[in-house]
C-alpha cells in the first residue's frame, strides 16, 4: 500500500479529531478520500482560498455531505477566511462554521448544501450547465472552469443520480468531473447487500468518460484526472478506496462509515499513519504547504481579472452575476398587467404564466427556462428562450430536461448557486412530489429558482386522480422560505411572476390551472396585490350589510365570486378575499390580516384541495369547501359538481354559519 502524504494525513487527523471531540460525525469517508482530495487540490482544482467567491473558480461539490470533515479540513488547511482551527474544534456545535453537513451560505467555500444523498451530484450538473451556458455567452476568457464532485455509493444509488447522470451525458458536460468514493461500503455494510450495479458500465452507457483507479495511488488518480481534463464528455473516476483508511479494526467495514471510533482506534490510526501530533495540531511545515496550495490559484484569479477587464464584457458579466434585473422590468410588468385588466378575458392561468414569461424572458437574458417534457402544457417556452440549450449550442436558453423532475429541480438549484442564471422550469403540480427534496433544499439555501407547476387541481379533468393534485399545495405551503402562489387570473399570475422574479432570497412555486378561468381583476391597480398574500378582491355590495367572508385561491376564486352573487340575490352581503400566497399573507401585520378577513364575521374557504393549513384563516366559526380525498377521472366540470366544490355548496355552507 502506498504511503500517504503528510498533507493527506493532516486531513485524516483533523477529521478524526473533530469527530471524536463532537462524539458524532462521519470519519470513514475523509479517511478514505483524503489522498485523492489532496491531489485534486494540489494539482487540479483552480481556486483561491482568500477569494472564495472568485466567479471563474472551479467548483467542488461534496455530494456525500456526511463526509463534511473532509471539506472542512481542506477549507481550514488551505486558508479559507473564517474557517479556523477553532471552527474545526467546534465541529457540529451551534453557531459554528462547521455544521454536521455542509451548508451553503454558512461556510466560505461550501458551494451547496449537501447531505441528502445524490442532491449534490445533481446540483453539480446544474452548475456545469450554468458554466457552459455562460461560457457561450461571455467566452473562454471570462467563464471557463470545471465542476468537481465527490460522491459515494449512496449518491450513486439514489434515483436522482440516474436522472442527473443521463442529463449530463446527454449534454456532454465535459467540464464535470466526478470522483466516486468507490469503497463498496455503506452504513449497513458491504454494498453487495443491496446493489450489484457495474457503475463503470452504467456511466459509460450514459455517455461518460470513465476510469477506475486505486484511490490511494496518486499516479493512478493523477492519470485519470489528466485524462478527464482532455475528455469531451463528463468524467467519472471511480476511486477504489478503503473506508476508514488506517483504522486497525474498522477499516474497510460498515462501522467505519460513521460515529466516533473511540480513543483506542484513533490511537491506532495515529500509529498506522505515523502521525504523532496532538489532536488539532498541524505541524507548521505541513500547514505551510497547504497554505501555499490555498494561494497557488491567486495568479490565475489575477490573470482572469485582467482578461475580464479586457473583454469589454465586465459590466454585463458582473450584472448577470449580481442577478439584478434590468431597469424597466417593473414598468414592463405594470404595462402588461394593465393590458390584461383593461381587456379582460377568460384563459387558463398557465397561459397567463406564459404571457408573463414572454415579457420577462425578453428583458432578462439570465432567465433560462425548461420543462420536464411538458413544454406545451407548462407554457414555459417563450419566443425569447425558444432555442434549446444543447451539447452543440450551450447558448440556448431552454433546457429540455426530459422526464427528470427531481434532477431538474436540483440542477436549477445548482444553476442558481453558480450565479449568472435565473432558472425556471415546469412540470405538473402533482409531480412536485418527484422534485420536492430539491425544492426543499432550494428553500433552505435561499436560491432564486422558479417552479412553474401547472394542472393544479381536479381541474385537470380526464387524466384522473393520478394527475390531480389534492394535498400538494397544502404540503408545499409547509416548506419554509418557499413562496407558493396560486393565482386566480391573468393579473394575479402577472403579479405572482413579478414577485417570484424579484425574490432573490428563495424559490417560488406558481401553481397554475389547465382550465380556463374568468377574469377576476378587471380594473387596473398599480399596486401588486398578490404581494400582500391576500386581499379583499370584491367587497360586499354596499347596499347589503356584510355578513360573511368567502376566501378562495386560484380557480376557486371564480366560484367564490359566483357564490357572492347568489348570496346577494338572497339578501346576504358577502365579501370575497383572494388568498394567492399564504406565507406572504402571514407576514402582513395582524391588523391587516384581521381587516382583510372581516374581523369576527364567519368565513368560508374554498379551494380544490385538502383543508390542511386553512384553519388558521378560517377561524373557529368557519367552514371549508374542498377535497377530502383523491379525485377521479371525468371532465372537470363534472368533477367540481361531483366533489361539491360549487357556488351552491359555498352558499349552503355560508347560510349554515349565518
Ligand atoms: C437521501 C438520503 N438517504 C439516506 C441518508 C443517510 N445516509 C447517510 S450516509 C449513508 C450511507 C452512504 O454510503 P456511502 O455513500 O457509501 O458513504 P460511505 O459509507 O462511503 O461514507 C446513508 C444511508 C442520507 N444522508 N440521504
Amino acid at each position: 500500500m502506498p504511503t500517504p502524504s503528510p498533507l493527506a494525513n493532516a486531513i485524516r487527523a483533523l477529521s478524526m479529531d473533530a469527530v471524536e471531540k463532537a462524539q458524532s460525525g462521519h470519519v470513514g469517508l475523509p479517511l478514505g478520500m483524503a489522498d485523492a482530495a489532496t491531489l485534486l487540490f494540489q494539482e487540479f482544482i483552480r481556486f483561491d482560498a482568500e477569494h472564495p467567491e472568485w466567479p471563474d473558480r472551479d467548483r467542488l461539490v461534496l455530494s456525500a455531505g456526511h463526509g463534511s470533515m473532509l471539506l472542512y479540513s481542506l477549507l481550514y488547511l488551505t486558508g479559507y477566511p473564517g474557517v479556523t482551527i477553532e471552527e474545526i474544534r467546534n465541529f457540529r456545535q451551534l453557531g459554528s462554521k462547521t455544521p454536521g453537513h455542509p451548508e451553503f451560505g454558512h461556510t466560505p467555500g461550501v458551494e451547496t448544501t449537501t447531505g441528502p444523498l445524490g442532491q449534490g451530484l445533481a446540483n453539480a450538473v446544474g452548475m456545469a450547465i450554468a458554466e457552459r451556458h455562460l461560457n457561450a455567452r461571455f467566452g473562454d476568457d471570462v467563464v471557463n472552469h470545471k465542476t468537481y464532485v465527490i460522491a459515494g455509493d449512496g449518491c450513486l444509488m439514489e434515483g436522482i443520480s440516474q436522472e442527473a447522470i443521463t442529463l449530463a451525458g446527454h449534454l456532454r458536460l465535459k467540464n464535470l468531473i466526478v470522483l466516486f468514493d468507490d469503497n463498496a461500503v455503506t452504513i449497513d455494510g458491504s454494498t453487495a447487500l443491496s446493489d450489484a450495479t457495474d457503475q463503470i458500465k452504467r456511466f459509460k452507457a450514459s455517455g461518460w468518460n470513465v476510469a477506475r483507479v486505486d484511490g490511494h495511488n496518486m499516479d493512478a488518480v493523477r492519470g485519470a484526472l489528466l485524462a478527464a481534463q482532455g475528455s469531451d464528455r463528463p468524467s467519472l473516476i471511480a476511486c477504489r478506496t478503503i473506508i476508514g483508511y488506517g483504522a486497525p479494526k474498522l477499516a474497510g467495514t460498515g462501522p467505519a462509515h460513521g460515529g466516533p471510533y473511540g480513543a483506542e482506534e484513533v490511537a491506532g490510526i495515529r500509529r498506522a499513519l505515523d502521525w504523532q501530533h496532538e489532536p488539532f495540531v498541524i505541524p507548521e511545515n505541513i500547514l505551510a504547504q497547504w497554505r501555499r496550495i490555498g494561494g497557488q490559484g491567486a495568479k490565475h484569479r489575477l490573470a482572469w481579472e485582467q482578461r475580464l477587464k479586457a473583454s469589454g464584457k465586465q459590466a454585463e458579466f458582473e450584472g448577470a452575476l449580481a442577478g439584478k434585473l434590468p431597469a424597466g422590468v417593473g414598468a414592463a410588468m405594470a404595462e402588461h398587467k394593465k393590458k390584461i385588466a383593461e381587456a379582460p378575458k377568460a384563459d387558463a392561468t398557465r397561459k397567463w404564466s406564459g404571457a408573463a414569461l414572454e415579457v420577462l424572458t425578453a428583458m432578462i437574458p439570465e432567465m433560462v427556462g425548461g420543462s420536464a417534457d411538458l413544454t406545451g402544457s407548462n407554457n414555459t417556452r417563450t419566443a425569447s428562450v425558444k432555442t434549446p440549450l444543447t451539447a452543440e449550442a450551450y447558448g440556448g436558453r431552454y433546457v429540455h430536461y426530459g422526464i427528470r423532475e427531481h434532477a431538474m429541480a436540483a440542477a436549477m438549484n445548482g444553476m442558481a448557486l453558480h450565479g449568472g442564471i435565473i432558472p425556471y422550469s415546469g412540470t405538473f403540480l402533482v409531480f412536485s412530489d418527484y422534485s420536492r427534496p430539491a425544492i426543499r433544499l432550494g428553500a433552505l439555501m435561499g436560491q432564486r429558482v422558479i417552479h412553474v407547476m401547472t394542472h393544479d387541481s381536479i381541474g385537470v379533468g380526464e387524466d384522473g386522480p393520478t394527475h390531480q393534485p389534492v394535498e400538494h399545495v397544502a404540503s408545499l405551503r409547509m416548506i419554509p422560505n418557499l413562496l407558493v402562489f396560486r393565482p386566480c387570473d391573468g393579473v394575479e399570475t402577472a403579479e405572482a411572476w413579478e414577485i417570484a422574479i424579484n425574490n432573490t432570497r428563495g424559490p417560488s412555486l406558481i401553481a397554475l390551472t389547465r382550465q380556463n378561468l374568468q377574469p377576476a381583476r378587471k380594473t387596473h391597480i398599480a399596486e401588486n396585490m398578490v404581494a400582500r398574500g391576500g386581499y379583499v378582491l370584491s367587497p360586499a355590495p354596499t347596499t347589503k350589510v356584510e355578513k360573511i367572508v368567502l376566501i378562495a385561491t386560484g380557480s376557486e376564486v371564480e366560484i367564490a365570486l359566483e357564490a357572492q352573487k347568489l348570496l346577494e340575490a338572497e339578501g346576504v352581503g358577502a365579501r370575497v378575499v383572494s388568498l394567492p400566497c399564504f406565507s406572504l399573507f402571514a407576514a402582513q401585520p395582524e391588523s391587516y390580516q384581521r381587516d382583510t378577513l372581516g374581523g369576527k364575521l364567519p368565513r368560508i374557504a374554498v379551494e380544490a384541495g385538502v383543508r390542511d393549513g386553512w384553519d388558521r384563516w378560517i377561524g373557529p366559526n368557519g367552514a371549508f369547501v374542498g377535497m377530502t380525498g383523491f379525485g377521479a377521472s371525468a371532465p372537470y366540470k363534472a368533477l367540481y359538481k361531483h366533489f361539491g366544490i360549487t357556488a351552491e355548496a359555498v352558499v349552503k355552507a355560508a347560510k349554515q354559519r349565518l
